[in-house]
């Protein structure tokens, strides 16, 4: 109640000392967010100038009013209007008092809610040089699934992009700055030559939260896409507006298509805004976005656009998206889904875990528990950052085909613990409001984000829909009854899941007995104890694609004592010359590898600290070269025993 919170005045806090907030699962906050040129003030928050601020507001006692200070040279020009921006329109104080709240219901349920509001002073110099707005086309997509939508081209705002001011004659940066929320930009720097205006398909950020995102043509050496305006000195024009069109002439792309960049900038800066909005903390790695009007579905050299599909991978420290965008082929430029997808593939790698080694995947398919969380994840988590369920990928002769499905009604074939579709119901199902069959939750994303970056992400088990829900409810225990219900509802058993699926019932169509079942999910094994029989089988995976369920077997095991070990695999039956290769993971990192080439044994050993590790134990040829001649099902004796200190 709020009557027993803690004084709203010590609640306060800007930026820099968040760290505990991240664990509030409920009560409304506003975001400050400041641009250069001036700070928010209030009795009790003070919001620098450039900074992003998070202001709680869970009591019946909150009353401040926040003014803008702005710096020399430059003015305060209204609150923000827009969805959940606060006081939107206003030059004057914006004051929130929440003790007309008492006895009123509906405004104290505002108060337990955990909406973001907004609080966006718009701060322009008083003599800009040059100023403007920035937009882009956004093609959208037909409602009925049937492709992108030219009838109904919309201008968007480009938001958060670099934009600079270029001398003419030699290229010489004058000023740089950043668009705001409504695509807005202004410059003050002067000159008596013709100047130009770039915007860069950038989003950068430095300090807290942090982000580096650009877009760039992997056709021409990686070069970072810009919009150019025209030449003229600043006398003749003060007010540039930059449009980035279609480049759609009537019946196919005609001219250059320079909307595509900025359109899969501004998808990603709006997902992006998502989690900014429940982490201000947040620090985003480098990501380089790749496109390019000749990435098509053709495999080969991604430098000559045949990236075969939308996709991201690491390099070391680099991480890439690669997006489709070739014309009567596959676009993926408009198809938001895909994009937010591939970013939430990136955001597993750099913020959260994921274990899966990826490959083909599709619905219905009894996949290994890494991939099926992981591609279920990503589409799960792309509607609830899009806030739409319907996934849909336009493409064909014109752009005018479509595959869609909808995370609220998509048929679940071989629903389970081991199924994508299962895992992106249940996602989507935690987030939304539209409560269907066993769906009661309406969570948000919060509880969503905290699982993900959480337990999840340091579980010593493997990344799957087990530790994904062992964390959450680790941090909401009172869900578990309602959480169990909605996975039962996909034939996950619900009652007190845990990182392994140690209880786990639900075996999938087509399981083998015994030893040859895939449950348990995880076989127990003792260091120096006996041997546990395991199998590499294949009759999961009828498209030979080396990364369904039942391809390996994985087992847990225990370090007693930190020091050296040794994992031993041996043929019992099955296939000769399988051969048998292992990893061994702690905390999803491999520490001991086991790759040799002998045919029916592999041995290995390695350090181990103290702790719970994972052994994934396959046959190389059934996960490398599926349908080849030393595939096939094959069966293995393992031990674990220690080999010195
Ligand atoms: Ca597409
Ligand atoms: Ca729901
Ligand atoms: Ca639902
Ligand atoms: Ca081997």
């Amino acid at each position: 109640m709020p009557s027993q919170q803690t004084s709203i005045k010590n609640r306060l806090r800007p930026l820099a000392a968040l760290a505990g907030c991240l664990l509030l699962l409920s009560g409304c906050k506003i975001l400050i967010q400041v641009p250069p040129g001036a700070r928010v003030v209030s009795d009790n928050v003070e919001c620098t100038a450039g900074a992003i601020c998070e202001v709680d507001v869970t009591t019946t006692s909150f009353s401040e009013a926040f003014t803008v200070e702005p710096e020399p040279g430059y003015q305060f020009a209204g609150w923000r209007k827009a969805g959940r921006h606060l006081c939107g329109g206003s030059t004057a104080a914006c004051a929130i008092d929440t003790s007309g709240f008492v006895g009123q219901p509906a405004l104290l349920a505002f108060l337990d809610n955990d909406e973001i509001f907004y609080l966006a002073p718009r701060i322009v110099p008083a003599n800009p040089s040059v100023s403007g707005k920035l937009t882009y086309d956004r093609v959208p997509q037909l409602s009925n699934g049937r492709g992108l939508d030219y009838n109904n081209i919309t201008r968007m705002p480009i938001r958060g992009a670099t934009v600079q001011l270029l001398r003419g004659f030699d290229e010489q940066i004058l000023q740089e700055t950043r668009s705001d929320a409504d695509g807005a930009y202004a410059f003050t720097a002067d000159s008596s030559d013709e100047v130009f205006v770039r915007v860069r398909a950038e989003l950068l950020r430095q300090g807290t939260p942090e982000w580096d995102l650009s877009v760039r043509d992997n056709t021409q050496g990686g070069a970072l896409y810009v919009l150019d305006g025209a030449q003229a000195t600043i006398d003749d024009a003060a007010q540039r507006n930059l449009h980035a069109p279609s480049g759609w002439g009537g019946s196919r792309y005609t001219s250059e298509r320079r909307a595509a960049p900025f359109a899969l900038l501004d998808t990603m800066y709006g997902a992006q805004m998502r989690l900014v909005e429940i982490d201000i903390d947040i620090n985003l790695p480098p990501l380089k976005v790749f496109w390019s009007e000749n990435n098509s579905t053709a495999a080969g050299n991604l430098a000559d656009g045949d990236i075969a599909t939308s996709f991201y991978f690491r390099e070391a420290n680099e991480s890439a998206l690669y997006v489709l965008g070739k014309q009567d082929n596959d676009t993926d430029e408009y198809d938001v889904h895909i994009v937010v997808h591939e970013w939430i593939h990136y955001l597993e790698d750099r913020i959260s875990r994921s274990d899966s080694r990826g490959g083909p995947h599709a619905e219905g398919d009894i996949l290994d528990i890494r991939l099926a969380f992981s591609e279920g994840l990503g589409n799960g988590l792309a509607a609830v950052l899009l806030d739409n369920p319907w996934y849909v990928d336009t493409n064909g002769p014109g752009q005018q085909g479509s595959f869609s499905f909808s995370m609220e009604s998509a048929a679940r074939f071989n629903p389970g613990w081991f199924s994508e579709t299962s895992v992106q119901a249940l996602i989507y199902d935690l987030y939304d409001s539209n409560n269907d069959g066993a769906d009661t939750l309406a969570l948000g994303l919060r509880p969503i984000y905290h699982a993900l970056t959480g337990a999840h992400k340091t579980t010593p088990a493997l990344t799957s829909v087990f530790s994904f829900f062992d964390a959450l409810l680790q941090n909401s225990p009172e869900l578990a009854g309602p959480v169990s219900n909605m996975l039962e509802a996909e034939r996950i058993t619900g009652d007190l899941i845990d990182a392994y699926g140690s209880r786990e019932q639900y075996r999938p169509s087509g399981d083998r007995n015994g030893t040859r079942s895939t449950l348990p999910v995880y076989r127990d094994l003792s260091v120096n104890g006996g041997a546990v029989e395991v199998c590499s089988q294949t009759h999961l995976d009828p498209f030979d694609e080396g990364n369904k369920l039942g391809v390996g077997t994985l087992v847990s095991f225990n370090v007693p004592t930190a020091g050296s070990y040794e994992v031993s695999v041996e043929r019992t039956s099955g296939q000769l010359g399988s051969d048998p290769d292992f990893a061994v993971y702690a905390n999803g990192q491999t520490v001991i590898s086991g790759l040799t080439i002998a045919g029916d044994s592999e041995s290995m050993q390695g350090r181990l600290n103290v702790g719970p590790h994972v052994l994934d134990v396959f046959g190389y040829y059934n996960t490398r070269e599926p349908g080849t001649n030393n595939a096939g099902d094959a069966c293995y004796s393992v031990t674990i025993e220690s080999s010195g200190s």
